[in-house]
């Protein structure tokens, strides 16, 4: 009897905790961060984008038209649930070709170059000029920008010397030597623009809206994807 009456109150108990769990999960924040992967045509960045929402390589993607982007969800504290959309440019690599649709309401950037292509890296430098002529943080802070040295699997001799001096000059917040193919330092890079989207956010408090608990920055192509959530989550 005794014994029932503990299974009895086991089960009441791990139901409460359940419920609990199912309630933080309702009550969880949740942000949603546009992050912007640009550079040169073939220098990898569809693949640290695939690498890093689905944690996979392939050696030939389909060359996407348009602007394409990837989710990954990420548990950021007990309260906080972040989405993190990222832009692949997809065709549009052709600098300046970007349109405002494409930066409005990014709040950070990684600038990949291909370290078997050494010119890609003189791109760097017009691909975040352009970056920090069209998007604006409230109080003109700059856009926090990573700049990703990547196919590190295959050569790191090419690193160019002035890419410290590169960051220095123009407030990088940090460079990595990339591999989408053997995933090196992706998931770094990634952490750390996430970081400063949250301290931004924190201290710049970007232009959001709160609706039932999930806050959501002004993004037409946000609320595309929160429709799409909900549609989801109702099936
Ligand atoms: N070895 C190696 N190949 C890579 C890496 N990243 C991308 N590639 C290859 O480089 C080519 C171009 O990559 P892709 O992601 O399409 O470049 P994008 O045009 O910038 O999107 C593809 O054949 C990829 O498989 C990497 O880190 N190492
Ligand atoms: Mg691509």
């Amino acid at each position: 009897m005794d014994s029932e009456n503990s299974a009895n109150e086991e089960s009441l108990q791990s139901v409460a905790s359940e419920e609990s769990d199912l309630l933080l999960q309702f009550r969880k924040k949740e942000l949603l961060f546009k992050i912007l992967v640009i550079g040169d045509f073939g220098v990898g960045k569809t693949s640290i984008i695939r690498r890093y929402a689905d944690g996979t390589f392939s050696s030939s993607y389909k060359i996407t038209i348009g602007a394409d982007f990837a989710i990954k969800s990420i548990s950021w504290d007990k309260n906080t649930q972040i989405n993190i959309q990222l832009w692949d440019i997809a065709g549009h690599e052709r600098f300046g070709s970007l349109t405002g649709v494409y930066y409005r309401y990014a709040v950070a950037a990684a600038i990949v170059f291909d370290l078997t292509r050494p010119e890609t890296f003189r791109s760097v430098e017009k691909w975040l000029l352009d970056l920090r002529r069209k998007v604006h943080l409230p109080g003109s802070h700059p856009v926090p920008v990573v700049i990703l040295a990547n196919k590190g699997d295959i050569t790191i001799a090419t690193l160019p010397n002035e890419i410290v001096n590169f960051c220095e000059k123009y407030n990088i917040l940090a460079w990595f030597i990339t591999s989408a193919k053997d995933n090196v330092h992706i998931d770094e890079a990634m952490l750390t623009l996430i970081n400063a989207a949250v301290d931004n956010h924190e201290r710049l408090q970007f232009p959001a809206t709160v609706d039932n608990d999930v806050v959501r920055l002004q993004n037409d192509d946000t609320q595309f994807y929160q429709n799409e959530k909900k549609h989801c989550c109702q099936r």
